[in-house]
């Protein structure tokens, strides 16, 4: 580990940490981490720029420091002021990228700017020490995988990185089994708030049970707690489903995403690019109410992110 070549270099870290996020860190007071590419890549302007503030705000408002975690001119942040916020969320799609664990070094070294994905907020998070993160919906195997691989690097972080991801469940456009078997062989504990199924992002139930079930903060911070200590390195999934007030007919959300694949295979988009083509094609199809859940379903789970982050803060 410690050869010359790596020594010479060696430097302090290359995160940039707003002083709010610090000071809250170093009083041991609640930390929400929340990603970026739902901002930059996963809803238009400028619902994505008010979604990204309301979001702050209900981590405020439930008492803890929200840390919006991005790459901005080749410096990982964790904590965004507004006018970056704004700038992120309006500048020319071009020009920020779309960053995950893959793409973090490039970001980096080129000194780009981007958005980053569960995975790269993951990695982040961590290295800052905040243990909570909220996110939408987190990827998972894409339909069809069997033949294309493209299961979302999600996934592995969550097998190795120590975060718990509140999320509303993976997203519709993906296969739900394959991904629930995926994180179980990589480890991760996928647990239910007050619910016995996984959701399904657009919807409360996809008629697939989650492994284990919790009925509050303090549960979902004991079992936070457990994992750590017994050095079972990786992330938590907990799965919150949309408020009903908010969620999509299942039928309307199935056919929806069937149209926005098969227009996704005509125009042959795939890779990174794939996630969030379907995401916009969602909202065209179904009239913009997709956005109206989604983003009813991040706020939802900033105020659970909150709480965890207080009941993890309290043990
Ligand atoms: N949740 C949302 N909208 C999003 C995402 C999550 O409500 O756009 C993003 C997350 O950043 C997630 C990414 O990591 O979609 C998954 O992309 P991919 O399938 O290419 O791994
Ligand atoms: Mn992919």
């Amino acid at each position: 580990m410690n050869s010359p070549s790596q020594t010479q270099h060696a430097h302090s870290s290359p995160l940039k940490l707003h002083p709010e996020v610090v000071a809250a860190l170093r009083e041991g007071r609640p930390v929400v981490a929340l990603e970026s590419t739902i901002i930059t890549h996963g809803m238009p302007h400028p619902e994505n720029l008010d979604t990204a503030r309301a979001v702050e705000e209900e981590i405020r408002r439930a008492g803890a420091v929200p840390a919006t975690i991005a790459v901005v001119d080749g410096v990982p942040r964790v904590g965004l002021d507004l006018g970056e916020l704004a700038l992120l969320a309006s500048t020319n799609r071009e020009t920020v990228v779309k960053v995950s664990r893959r793409d973090l070094p490039i970001a980096v070294a080129r000194g780009l700017s981007g958005g980053t994905t569960v995975s790269a907020t993951m990695v982040i998070a961590a290295a800052a020490g905040i243990r909570v993160f909220v996110t939408g919906g987190i990827g998972g195997v894409h339909r069809g995988a069997t033949e294309t691989f493209d299961i979302s690097a999600d996934l592995a972080e969550l097998g190795r990185t120590n975060v718990a991801v509140i999320c509303a469940g993976a997203k519709a456009i993906l296969d739900l089994p394959l991904t629930l078997e995926y994180l179980e062989t990589l480890g991760v504990p996928v647990i239910g708030y007050q619910t016995s199924e996984f959701p399904a992002f657009y919807t409360r139930s996809s008629g697939l049970l989650v492994d284990y079930r919790a009925e509050t903060p303090n549960e979902i911070a004991d079992i936070m707690r457990a994992k750590w200590d017994l050095g079972l390195d990786g992330g938590i999934v907990v799965a919150n489903p949309v408020p009903a007030s908010a969620e999509l007919d299942p039928k309307t959300v199935e056919e929806a995403v069937q149209q926005a694949l098969n227009h996704a295979a005509v125009e042959g988009v795939r890779g990174a690019d794939l996630t969030p083509f379907l995401l916009s094609r969602l909202g065209a199809i179904t009239g913009g109410a997709s956005l109206q859940t989604n983003i009813a379903l991040v706020r939802n789970n900033a105020r659970l992110g909150a709480a965890v982050a207080r009941a993890w803060c309290a043990r």
